[in-house]
């Protein structure tokens, strides 16, 4: 497809990442996306160590390609998985929801490549200093937790500030997206919501049968109010919450309702009062596909796109 300093960097096919979506982003994902050419990831989301780590594994004994792991800062578990990732010498870190900068040296130490979430050029500047290998730029149209900007502010601003390669995500699901991050100065992209519906994804089915059906307009953002912004899949949840949101003091009872409710989405299949988290692009994503089919069509769409658009861009 194209070689850029990202497929450099992880020495992989296709500067296309999976997001590390926690609770659903597992082995099995991971290795399809891996073998397929693109950089899969192991979301350590807010699993115990152990698990984490049985993921690892049996990752590694299903492919041979390198692969990541999302360590999901807000996690009890996040000190702990810091230090066992080391230990497993995984290829490759992704973080999210908060700074990585006091594990970096350990990773850089362990030959681990580096590649925190960030939601704006101070964090990626501060992030580039404390020597991260790249940095991933996700906008607000992703799925799950978010930052304020969007993808379309973000790349560039980021792009400007830092010299290290910057990763686009959210909003993009196909080629057209793809060749729009490049656009803006990107090197690669990573990507959640296309993923969630692959054959290889074991996420359970009324998940995606959601993502499936989601129109744009289908998402919502939770949680301004209680500092943790989330975007999910519009549902009885989510009505609840917002109007919640709307009085003073009910932090307590928003928490108690969005505990374990990526889980019971994502595992038991409770998409009406369970958290079906997705980004804006969901719309955009509407048959299920091996994640080499994905991967294949992606990059076959891309060199078309390029190709086509020639100098008249
Ligand atoms: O982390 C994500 N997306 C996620 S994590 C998640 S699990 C969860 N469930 C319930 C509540 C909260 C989380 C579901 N989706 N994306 C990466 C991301 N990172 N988005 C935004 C950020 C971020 C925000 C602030 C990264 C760094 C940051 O830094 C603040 C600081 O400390 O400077």
């Amino acid at each position: 497809m194209v070689e850029t300093q990202v497929t450099k960097l992880l020495g992989i096919k296709y500067p296309i990442l999976q997001g590390g979506m926690a609770w659903i982003a597992n082995h099995s994902l991971a290795s399809a996306v891996s073998n397929a050419g693109g950089l899969g990831i192991v979301a350590a989301g807010g699993h115990e160590t152990k698990v984490v780590r049985e993921e690892i594994r049996k990752t590694k004994e299903l492919t041979d390609k390198p692969f990541g792991v999302n360590i999901m800062l807000l996690s009890p578990y996040a000190e702990e998985i810091a230090h066992m990732v080391a230990e497993e010498k995984v290829a490759v870190v992704t973080t999210g929801a908060g700074n990585p900068g006091k594990y970096i040296p350990m990773w850089k130490e362990n030959n681990i490549k580096v590649i925190p979430v960030v939601p704006s050029s101070a964090l990626a500047v501060r992030m580039e200093r404390a020597g991260a290998d790249a940095v991933i730029c996700e906008g607000c149209e992703a799925g799950g937790h978010i930052g304020e900007l969007t993808t379309m502010a973000l790349v560039p601003q980021v792009v400007d500030a830092v010299k290290i390669p910057v990763i686009a995500a959210g909003g993009i699901a196909d080629a057209r997206g793809i060749l729009a991050a490049f656009v803006l100065g990107a090197s690669g992209v990573q990507m959640g919501t296309r993923f969630l519906v692959a054959e290889e994804c074991t996420v359970h089915e009324n998940y995606k049968d959601l993502i499936i059906s989601a129109k744009d307009t289908d998402t919502v953002v939770t949680g301004r109010s209680t500092g943790h912004p989330v975007r999910v899949i519009r549902n009885k949840l989510t009505r609840k919450v917002l109007e919640l949101e709307k009085e003073r003091g009910k932090e307590e009872e928003i928490e108690r309702l969005c505990t374990g409710s990526l889980k019971n989405a994502a595992i038991l299949g409770d998409v009406e009062f369970g958290s079906v988290m997705a980004g804006q692009i969901a719309g955009l994503v509407n048959r299920r596909q091996s994640a080499k089919e994905i991967l294949d069509e992606l990059v076959s769409d891309f060199i078309k796109l390029r190709n086509s658009l020639g100098g008249s861009l």
